[in-house]
């Protein structure tokens, strides 16, 4: 009997194919060519499972387009990629990679937070350009980590990550906002203070934003909130482009009206805001927050757990839209 046949989207550690290849017939894009929506469709005939990472759109017209395909497994704990009602009521599952990012993901957050408080990138191109011949006394001089206060916008598995470090590490005091509030024991955990969201952005020394993307949270900062920030502010964005309108940050980053921004995530990336690479105060990242080797080894074989687990035994480790198991497409 033929095996099911499984589209990897992107490239990939071999090592994640070859467990792959040992259930499915696997066609993979070793080029990692960003495939236009028209040739994944045609790629994903006859497939049952594909493996896609952020950068995938599956929404009802592929999958309306790809009838045979019952699991889209994301190498990302963010599934914005998916139109997760579409799949739903198509009885297609989607599947995340979470949990194996958290500490990682929070690392990376809180270093793209000392580098904007301590102007790391700024001060090194300085130094590169041949600019330094002398010390002065307010050289760069950045705003203080330490014993200051973090605030966090979106208190899941990252930012609880993010508020630890900052509060056990660092002596800052921890206010969030989320859209509930975390268990006592929790808050305790992480010293963090429940506060609405126009206190968040009044008293936060650094803002560091970990919430998912929705088209609730589109532009959740934009000119009126960051009108509300302390002109000696930082701002941190690892969440997901277009929670920030990027083109009012760069308006307010030119005239000071916060401090400095570190963004690892941006607008329709990956393109970048023109302006906000002609400003000095930011710090920016081409969305790598995860990237380390063992933390993308582990969402990739997160990714290819789902496949197998589903397509064998119909028991996915991390669905996303659970509801559609005992009622799936194909059965
Ligand atoms: C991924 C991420 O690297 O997991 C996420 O949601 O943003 C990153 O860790 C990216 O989405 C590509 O898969």
């Amino acid at each position: 009997m033929s095996k099911p046949q499984v589209l990897v989207a992107r490239a990939v550690f071999p090592e994640a194919v070859a467990r792959l290849s040992e259930h499915f017939e696997v066609e993979t894009n070793d080029s990692d060519e960003l495939w236009p929506k028209a040739e994944l469709i045609r790629r994903l005939q006859g497939k049952v499972g594909v493996f896609t990472t952020g950068s995938e759109r599956i929404d009802a017209e592929l999958l309306d387009a790809c009838p045979q395909l019952r699991i889209c497994a994301n190498m990302a704990v963010g599934f914005n990629n998916f139109d997760v009602d579409a799949m739903t009521a198509r009885g297609v599952l989607g599947t995340n990679a979470p949990d194996v990012l958290t500490e990682t993901t929070a690392d990376f957050g809180f270093a793209l937070l000392m580098a904007t408080a301590r102007r790391i990138t700024e001060s090194e191109l300085f130094l590169r350009a041949g600019q330094w011949t002398k010390w002065s006394f307010d050289m760069f001089a950045g705003a203080e980590v330490h014993g200051s206060t973090l605030g966090i916008l979106g208190m899941g598995r990252i930012g609880q990550g993010i508020a630890r470090r900052g509060a056990h590490g660092f002596g800052m005091k921890v206010v969030y906002h989320n859209r509930s509030r975390l268990s006592p024991e929790l808050e305790a955990d992480c010293k963090a203070r429940y506060v609405a969201k126009d206190e968040l952005l009044r008293t936060a020394d650094h803002l560091v934003l970990v919430l998912p993307y929705t088209p609730a949270n589109h532009h959740s900062i934009g000119a009126d909130e960051l009108a509300q920030m302390k002109p000696t502010a930082t701002l941190v964005n690892i969440a997901r482009g277009g929670i920030v309108d990027d083109a009012a940050l760069a308006q307010a980053l030119k005239e000071r009206r916060i401090a400095a921004a570190g963004l690892d995530v941006f607008e329709g990336e990956p393109r970048v805001h023109p302006d906000l690479l002609s400003v000095p105060n930011v710090v920016l990242t081409p969305h790598i927050a995860s990237a380390t080797i063992a933390t993308r080894r582990a969402m990739a074989d997160l990714a290819v757990d789902n496949l197998i687990a589903f397509l064998t035994t119909g028991q996915p480790r991390t669905p996303v839209n659970p509801q559609v198991l005992g009622r799936m497409r194909g059965q």
